[in-house]
């Protein structure tokens, strides 16, 4: 076998990834279930690179240098089963498996689990930048073994974005690391990408401008603090006219978000590791509402403001809108590290969370400015608890308060939904409240269940008699 690696499933993402790698200089066994897009891959882009192509499982893995690298990219689920079940057979002790899909990371850990028995490496790799950072350099993040990463880490850091020299790859942490980091990258970008949503919402209802000044203010802002790929392409999507109507791209859009699941994800695992991340969760439900046209349509005769607030027009909306969202961004990707930090701990994966900051600067969707922040806030305190406290969070969260309450309270006056901007303000405020009506809840719990409280004053857990004399005791 004469190529370094391999890369089995050439749709989209398979196919510029192994473009990417054949560009690198890397020669690339391709391989495809059905062999025309094999066929193709070869015919158009052969010229890029050394390509083997291979039409069997056998031929295949006959073509990989030893120890073998090979790359899964097929629709995640069942399909990335039978595509290891197929392979497996066929690969000796030592041999790596990456699986460069969406796979959530519990599948990923129970086949990590199964081929390590096997003596094969399984390197779940989360990979985002969709097509165009496949093919130019996406953001990598491998998880599986420290001895399958310095076999892949190389060829990964190669293909992968770079930002100041520095790769947009880096080994996450062992078997599901990369892609529950993956997972939670995903769910962030839902967050991201809603208050973004809610900010273009205020703007064009409360303040009253239209898509293309909107589109005007996005590019002001991204040439700021909230420079980011989603900030750039959200003005890109707003100047945008249909051809069809002349009228706002924005405005002909079935206004129904559709999702492919891993904020969902995100969510469900959070609940289960006991993770505030309300910004997430807000964004993955603001999606679904948006989907029940039934609902919204049985309530379209309710009484309420009418989505305008004649108040906000003025000319310094805008920039408390900017530091509204900032803010919120901050507690977002606060509330996402969290999850990060307590998956870490539950998995024994030791996460590095300031470099998943780092190669999140590069490739991937939510790619920012804001990142190097981020990475920074960890450089300085590697085990803070919270990036809310950082210096420079703290300030501009100071900074935002006047403009970040008017702006939802704004919202909530003209009856316009901003539930990212609650979200985000709610869990500030309950962090930095020093005591919360929690201590009612507790009181609740032990009246109705005998669940026991805790006291301010002495250790021990205690019930009181509600149904009786009302003494407390010692529980
Ligand atoms: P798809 O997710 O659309 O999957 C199509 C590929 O899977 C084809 O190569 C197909 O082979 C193969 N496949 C299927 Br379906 N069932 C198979 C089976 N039982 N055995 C063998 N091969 C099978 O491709 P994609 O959009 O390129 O995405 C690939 C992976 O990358 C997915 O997990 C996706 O979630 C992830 N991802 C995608 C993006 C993106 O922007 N699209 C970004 C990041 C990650 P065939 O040609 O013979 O049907």
């Amino acid at each position: 076998g004469g190529a370094r690696i391999g890369v089995t499933g050439l749709a989209v993402m398979g196919r510029n990834l192994a473009r990417n790698l054949a560009r690198h200089g890397h020669p690339v066994a391709v391989h495809n279930r059905t062999p025309a897009r094999t066929k193709a891959l070869v015919e158009e882009f052969g010229h890029e690179g050394t390509f083997l192509p291979a039409r069997s499982p056998e031929e295949f893995t006959a073509a990989l240098e030893r120890p073998r690298r090979l790359v899964i990219m097929v629709k995640a689920g069942e399909p990335t089963d039978a595509v290891i079940e197929e392979f497996a057979p066929l690969l000796e002790p030592g041999d790596m498996i990456v699986d460069g899909g969406n796979a959530h990371y519990a599948d990923t850990r129970r086949r990590e689990a199964a081929l390590r028995e096997r003596g094969l490496h399984f390197v779940g790799t989360g990979i985002s930048g969709g097509e165009e950072g496949a093919l130019h350099g996406p953001s990598i993040m491998p998880g599986g073994s420290a001895e399958s990463y310095a076999a892949l880490g190389p060829m990964l850091e190669d293909i992968a974005a770079s930002v100041g020299g520095t790769p947009c790859c880096v080994h996450v942490g062992p078997d599901g690391a990369g892609h529950f980091v993956k997972m939670v990258h995903n769910g962030i970008e839902y967050a991201d990408m809603q208050l973004i949503a809610e900010s273009y919402d205020l703007l064009r209802h409360a303040a009253g401008l239209s898509p293309a000044e909107i589109a005007e203010v996005f590019r002001t802002w991204n040439t700021g603090r909230l420079e980011s790929y989603l900030i750039e392409i959200t003005a890109e999507v707003l100047a945008h006219t249909d051809a069809a109507t002349g009228e706002p791209f924005v405005d002909v859009v079935l206004d129904q978000a559709e999702q492919k699941g891993t904020g969902r994800w995100t969510v469900q695992t959070a609940l289960d590791l006991g993770v505030p991340v309300g910004g997430i969760a807000e964004a993955v439900f603001a999606r679904s509402v948006s989907g029940h046209a039934d609902l919204r349509e049985a309530a379209q005769g309710l009484p309420g403001p009418a989505r305008s607030a004649p108040a906000a027009a003025g000319s310094g909306f805008a920039d408390a809108v900017e530091k509204a969202l900032y803010a919120s961004k901050i507690v977002a990707y606060a509330q996402g590290f969290h999850q990060i930090q307590a998956g870490s701990a539950e998995y024994g994966w030791d996460i590095d969370r300031g470099a998943m900051a780092t190669i999140w600067r590069g490739g991937c969707i939510i790619r920012a400015r804001f990142l190097d922040r981020i990475r920074a806030a960890y450089e300085a305190d590697p085990a803070t608890p919270t990036l809310l406290t950082d210096d420079h969070f703290a300030e501009a969260l100071g900074d935002a308060q006047d403009a970040w309450r008017d702006v939802a309270a704004t919202a909530a006056r003209a009856g316009i939904p901003a539930p990212g901007f609650a979200t985000a303000l709610a869990y500030y405020d309950s962090l930095r409240t020093r005591r919360l009506p929690a201590a009612l809840t507790q009181g609740q719990r032990d009246f109705f269940g005998a669940h026991t409280y805790r006291r301010t004053d002495r250790e021990g857990s205690f019930h009181t008699l509600w149904g009786g004399d009302r003494t407390e005791r010692p529980a």
